[in-house]
This record gives C-alpha cells, structure tokens and sequence, in this order.
C-alpha cells in the first residue's frame, strides 16, 4: 500500500467515525428532546423558533445584523432571516466539511467560545440550530455571503446532499426554514401573540434592531414590526402606557470590566414593584445578582440624596418604599454568565452584583443632581410609601391579634378537607354561595377544600396593601391558602392546597372574577402561578340527552360533534340540548362528574411565560386608563370563547 493509500484509508475512518458522532447526537435529541428545548408541548415548539433567532439576535449584538424577519407561512412552515454576515461556510479542517453542515449537525456547536462577544441564551437551553434541525421533520439554510447563495436541506438533521453554490447575490445574511416534526411534536400550531411578545422583547432590548413577524396563514394574515430606537426607554414607556408617569424615564448605561450595564426606570402613579431583569436578553425571572445590585444601590442613593437635601424629615426610608411603583428594565451583558436556580433564570455571576450597584449609584446620583424636580418627586412618593408602610404594618398585627383571639383561625366559611398533606389537597375557589354548596355535596371531602366567593374581589391593581388587608373576601382568602402576604411575611411552604382551582361562570361576571382572583395572584402572590399551584376549572356548557345517554360538551365544537355522532346513531332520538348558564344549573353529582373528579376534568394551568407582557395585560385591564382597555378588548374579541352575555 502506498502512502497515498494508506492515508485515504485513514481519512475515510476518520469521516465515518465523525458520521456516527454526529448521528448519535441527533438521536439523543430526538430520543430526549425534553433535555433540549424543555418539552414537546407548544411551549417548547415556539422555543425552536427562539433557538434560531437567537442566533441571529448574537449576530445583531455582534454588531453585524439590523434586520430579523420571522414568518409563519401556511402549514405551520417557519422562515428566520436575518442580514447579518451569514454562516460561515468555508470547510472545516478537521472533518473536512463546510462549517455550515457542522453547526447544522453537530451538537454544542457555537463557535467561537472567546470571550470578546456576548451570546444570548449561553446556559440556558442555547443548543441552536442543530436541535431545531434535529427536531424537524425537514429544514433547509441558504447562507448569502461574499456575493454568492450557499444551501443544504436535511431531513431529521441528516443533511440530504453536501453543502452547495445555488446562484449569485447580493444580499448578506442567513435564512433558515423548517418544519417541525409530527413524531415529535403532539400540536404544530404556533401561536402569533406568543412569538410577538418574545420578539417585542428583543426589540426593546436592542435598540435599533428591526423584527418584524408574519403571518401568511389562511385567514391569519397579518404583520407586527418592532423596532425602538429608544430601546429600554421605550419599553418602559410601553409597560407604563396604563399609567400616569411621574417623570420622564430614567436611563443609563456603562460597561465595567467587561459588563455591559444598562438600565432604565420610572416611578408611577401605581402600587406595583416591577422590575425585570435581562441577562444577555435572557429574562431572569427569578432575578439573580444584578437585581440585587440595583435595589441596594436605589435605597442607598436615595436616601443618601434625601438626607443630603433635607427632605426625608425623620422618615426612614426602606428598600421596598424605594420601589412602590416603579417600572425598571435592568439589562445587563456577560462573556459567561452562569444561569441558577429552580428554573435556571437566576443570574449567578457574583462580579455582576458590585458592577451594577456601582453604576447606578454613580448615574443615578448624578441624575438626581442634575435634576432636583424629579428628585424631590421621587422622595416625596417615597415617603408616602413608607408611611403607608406602617400604617400596613398596624393593619397586619391588628388582624393577627384578631385571629389569635378566635378559637379557630380558619374562615367559616371554608369547608376544608380531611386530609393534611398540602401536596394531595386542593382548594376551589367557587363564585358565589349556590355553586359552592354544590360544590360542598359534590366534592371528595378527603382532598377537596371549597371556599365560596361572595360576588366581586376588590380591585387590587388599585390599592394599596393596606387597604387590601382590610377587604374580606381577600382576608378569607389568605387565611384559607395559609401563606401570608407581602415582603417577609408570604411563604410558598405554607400553602395548605398545592391545587388552587378557580370555578366561576361562563359568563361575564364570572370573566370578571376570575380576572380579579388572577390579578390579585399576580401581584400579591406571583410565586403561586410561577410554582403552577394556580389553575381554571372548566365546567361544560351543554348537557346533551339523547334516551338514557347523558354527555356533556366543553365547546360548540364538541356539542356539533356529539350532536352529530348522536343523530347518526340512533334517529329516532329524541335529542335534547341544555345549555348550562351558571355552575348553579348543575346539582351536585353533574358538578363532581363533569367538572371536580380528576379522573375525568380538564384542568387549565395558568403559566407565566412573560412577566413583563403579563404586567402589561393586567394593568390595561384592571388599570384606570379607559380607551387603552377598550382598544385591547376590541383587538382581543376574536379569541374569546363561550363567554354569554
Ligand atoms: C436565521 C439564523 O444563524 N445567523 C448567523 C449565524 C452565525 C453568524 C452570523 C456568524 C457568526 C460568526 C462569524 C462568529 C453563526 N456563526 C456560527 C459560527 N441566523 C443565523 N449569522 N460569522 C458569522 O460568531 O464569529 C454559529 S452561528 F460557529 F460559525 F461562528
């Protein structure tokens, strides 16, 4: 054997051994997807639209792409383009193939890891492209670069042909089309709303840089672009649309050792805390190291300015006054930020926390100098917040005291369960006293705790804790759920139910209850939807008789079904359709049959997937502002269902 020979032999072990690697690696994907892109619900489906742009969003922090196009065309086909430099495709030493077929099919294949540039998601699930291509059913890249259109298409990952020339151009940039696997997937049906609010995000989150979201879906033809040229400015501006703005935002930026800092905040005419925070356009729900560095660097340059002008009297300002309506983004950009936490959205690089406390004490301090009006403006509400504070606290002891003095703290009128342990108990939270006595007859005493709700909860998007202490219906509540309320005092392992069911009326006012109940978790006990203890019942619309056969229908939809099957069955039926209008209709046993008994409910999880678009829906809502309201109900009409008037 020659050299030569000997050589070719090795190079083409070399390539197959790559070949099972990467196939290997495909099979684990698609053997766990779960592993990847955290399930195969349509959650995780709209994250492998999020893993691709996200490479493009890295492309645009990089400093090389303005422009994002993402489109859902017809059959749930999904297209990302972007102008950035394009993948490179020059071939890859090693293995002999274009860099383009190596990141499409290799696992962890990011590149470059230098420290120089920032990636988004780094930690998080940022596995890229090659999981998306892995999970789709086909997929198919068009790179433009250096005037010419390179193309591969695979099928499950596994590219169909090598990478080849196509034409000319004179575009820069990469496209990336697929479709999601059926055998992987159980639903492949995106969601406009949901791709628009993380894509919104972005956009305020890199300013300047232009996303625009289509689709071309039969009869969901439409189009959203984002693009802010005043970046977190304006996104605070957007979360604040509700409310009245005390001064125009506050807004920084600086890098320190490597950190990018930037940040921008208001304070509101509302009660809400809402500051949130973004590592490398991660949003880091369960905060993390730089939000603990902008609270304490907030109360320290507060009070230090207060005490400093003379306007703090002899009130003591706290941490939680300094942020009684304020709305703030903290953004910040790390080489290598280690993600912790339950759900790994908590910042841990301990660096982070000194960087931004120091920034903001800097600007801040030299903002407030500059601008003693809305320093004063800032003081002035901050001392309200705290005298309502403490006026908080009197409430708090004084119901405490009140409870103590009763034999039995638990409201009367909870008709609790038998069983203690909170992980197997559930506790349905029932409009009105009719529908809760049912509920009483009907339940599983054992696990099923029923607490009956006397019309309408109070408003709490606005009021202050104080007042809301004092509205019963909320008292019964808190007592009932057993955590507590409020910094210091709610606690998630005191929760008595680990099942919080609300069950209202297909109605309007039973729309508007549950709204209420939802608003008041969301404020007052976010932990509660975060953990997935907070859920709907969904009791049926119609009950369909036809002789002795009684079945019951959730929607129109299944009503025409059952109907339908029904008549072809036996036509001589006499069918009879009965429309339930209020829990009430039902007795007892309809109630536990259709609605309680887990062997046979559906139960619907409120999930939290977008705190700030959250913030944004319940202030619209609930706030005071009228035309914003009537603009979203009228825009949001079409995906209301089963809602009588
Ligand atoms: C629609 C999806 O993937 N765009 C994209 C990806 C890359 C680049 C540009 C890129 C990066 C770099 C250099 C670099 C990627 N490159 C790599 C790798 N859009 C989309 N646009 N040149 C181009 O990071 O140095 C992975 S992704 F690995 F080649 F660097």
């Amino acid at each position: 054997m020659t050299d030569q020979e000997k050589n070719k032999i090795d190079a083409q072990h070399e390539y197959s051994a790559e070949k099972i690697q990467v196939l290997k690696g495909l099979e684990a994907v698609r053997r766990r997807p779960a592993m990847y892109i955290g399930d195969v619900t349509p959650r995780g489906l709209h994250h492998l639209v999020y893993e691709i742009v996200d490479n493009s969003i890295d492309e645009a922090m990089a400093g090389f792409c303005n422009n994002i196009v993402v489109t859902i065309h017809q059959d749930e086909i999904v297209s990302v383009v972007d102008d950035g430099r394009g993948i490179p495709v020059d071939v890859h030493k090693e293995t002999g193939k274009s860099a383009l077929e190596v990141i499409m099919t290799v696992l962890h294949a990011g590149g470059k890891f230098d420290k120089s540039t920032y990636k988004v998601s780094g930690g998080l699930h940022g596995v890229g492209a090659s999981v998306v291509n892995a999970l789709s059913e086909w997929c198919e890249v068009q790179v433009y670069r250096d005037g010419v259109t390179w193309e591969q298409k695979y099928e499950r990952g596994v590219p169909v042909a090598p990478v080849k020339q196509t034409g000319k151009t004179k575009k820069s940039g990469t496209r990336v089309v697929f479709l999601a696997d059926k055998e992987i997937f159980k639903k492949i049906k995106y969601t406009f709303e949901t791709l628009a609010n993380r894509l919104r995000d972005l956009a305020f989150l890199n300013k300047g840089l232009k996303i625009t979201l289509r689709d071309e879906r039969v009869g969901e033809e439409q189009e959203e672009v984002f693009h802010y040229k005043g970046g977190l400015v304006e996104f605070v501006r957007y979360l604040d649309q509700n409310r009245t703005a005390l001064h125009k935002p506050i807004y920084y930026e600086d890098e320190r050792e490597g950190v990018q800092v930037e940040i921008a905040f208001e304070y509101n005419d509302s009660y809400n805390e809402n500051i949130f925070s973004y590592c490398n356009n991660v949003n880091t729900i369960e905060g993390g190291t730089h939000l603990s560095g902008f609270r304490s660097a907030l109360t320290r340059t507060i009070n230090n300015y207060g005490a400093k002008n003379n306007l703090l009297k002899k009130v003591v300002i706290q941490g939680e006054d300094t942020r009684e309506g304020i709305t703030a983004i903290i953004s910040v950009k790390v080489a290598e930020p280690q993600f912790e936490g339950q759900t790994k959205t908590k910042l841990g690089n301990s660096e982070v926390k000194g960087i931004v406390e120091s920034v903001t004490n800097d600007k801040l301090a030299e903002f407030l100098e500059q601008n003693p009006s809305v320093g004063k403006r800032i003081i002035e509400k901050c001392i309200t917040a705290a005298n309502s504070r403490e006026a908080a606290r009197k409430a708090r002891e004084l119901t405490r005291r009140k409870s103590a003095l009763e034999s039995n703290s638990l409201p009367g009128k909870l008709a609790d369960c038998s069983i203690d342990d909170p992980a197997q108990c559930e506790i349905y939270l029932v409009e009105g006293d009719s529908a809760g006595g049912s509920a009483k007859q009907g339940r599983d005493r054992r696990f099923q705790a029923i607490l009956p709700l006397k019309g309408k909860i109070l408003n709490v998007e606005k009021a202050r804790l104080h007042k809301i202490l004092t509205n019963d219906e909320i008292k019964t509540i808190i007592t009932a759920l057993g955590t507590g309320i409020g910094e210091g005092d709610f606690s998630l392992e005191r929760l008595r139910y680990h099942k919080i069911i609300i069950m209202t009326d297909a109605d309007v006012d039973g729309s508007h209850i549950r709204t209420l109940l939802l608003t008041f978790f969301f404020r007052y006990m976010k932990e509660l939807i975060e953990c997935g203890n907070v859920y709907i019942a969904q009791p049926p619309l119609y009950m369909i008789r036809a002789g002795k056969e009684i079945s019951y229908a959730y929607d129109d939809e299944e009503k025409e079904d059952i109907t339908k099957r029904l008549s072809k069955n036996g036509a001589s039926m006499n069918i009879n359709v009965q429309r339930y209008k209020g829990l009430g209709e039902m007795n007892p046993e309809q109630l536990w049959e259709t609605t309680m008994n887990p062997e046979k409910r559906t139960l619907l999880q409120v999930t939290l997937e977008n705190a700030a678009e959250a913030d944004h829906i319940f202030s619209t809502l609930m706030g005071d502002q009228v035309e914003p309201r009537r603009a979203f109900i009228e825009k949001n009409a079409r995906y209301v269902r089963n809602l009588d008037v």
